[in-house]
């Protein structure tokens, strides 16, 4: 049975990347919405609503686990997705919360609108350490960048010093909320060095092995696990910046209608 990813787009395929990466021999079957992205700019309700559809969408593919690979269909799906589905569902935020709750001092965290209005990343990391101090930036731009594949661009350095100047100086450590963030790590770096980010997608696919270890039966086969690719709406344009995002070709991509 495949792992289940999805998200509101294409920056899913950065948490497809690190799982293909640490987990190899896994089939993954990926479910963008990119008819109705983004998901970082509406609202809780609809966020929820849509977050239910694509995760009975996956059912089709009778998944043993269902990662949503996006920061916002996490921060406010989650709860909801975890109720009705019949297998284990997992967020971004959770893994991202605990890494950066092992890290001394205040932490930063970037994300979406809707991310950061849902104070998910507070909730989390204040279940690991009560007294962490926590800055939110919503980062609204970050998102058209990264698709507009303006990865390292000094247009983008600029943007990102920006936001990134609204957190204070003793912050050292900085969650990538959004799974479209680390295709700017160039700029982002640039912009505010010696900063200690943390990629949600990295960390949540170690999170996807110990729950395979412990609770499903890892199955450690030596072949290659496929990766097959599902988006509700395929341009020609997404598709090119996919690739980007997941740091391999794409490949063949289906259209599936909601
Ligand atoms: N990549 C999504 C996230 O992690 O929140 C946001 C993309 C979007 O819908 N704007």
């Amino acid at each position: 049975r495949p792992i289940g990813v999805f998200d509101s787009g294409i920056g899913g395929l950065t948490v497809i990347h690190a799982l293909r990466q640490s987990l190899p021999q896994e089939d993954l079957v990926y479910l963008g919405d990119t008819a109705r992205l983004p998901y970082g700019s509406k609202s809780h309700r609809t966020i929820e609503r849509y977050t239910l559809q694509m995760g009975e969408l996956l059912q089709r593919h009778d998944p043993k686990l269902i990662v949503i690979a996006c920061n916002t269909a996490s921060a406010h799906g989650l709860p909801a997705l975890q109720a009705v589905s019949p297998c284990p569902v997992i967020g971004v935020i959770e893994p991202g919360a605990e890494a950066a709750a092992e890290q001394p001092g205040p932490v930063g965290v970037i994300g979406t609108l809707a991310t950061v209005g849902s104070a998910a990343y507070e909730a989390a990391i204040r279940r690991h350490d009560p007294e962490r101090v926590i800055h939110s930036v919503a980062c609204p731009l970050l998102v058209p960048l990264a698709e507009e594949g303006w990865f390292d661009d000094p247009v983008t350095d600029t943007i990102c010093r920006r936001y990134l100047n609204q957190l204070p100086f003793e912050v050292k450590t900085v969650v990538l909320g959004c799974t479209h963030y680390p295709t700017l790590m160039a700029s982002l770096e640039r912009s505010r060095p010696g900063t200690r980010w943390i990629d949600s997608g990295r960390v949540t696919a170690k999170a996807v092995d110990r729950l395979l270890q412990r609770s499903l039966g890892y199955r450690t086969a030596s072949a290659r696990g496929s990766l097959r690719v599902q988006l509700t709406d395929a341009s020609s344009r997404l598709k090119e910046v996919g690739s980007r995002f997941l740091e391999e070709a794409l490949g063949d991509v289906e259209v599936v209608e909601i």
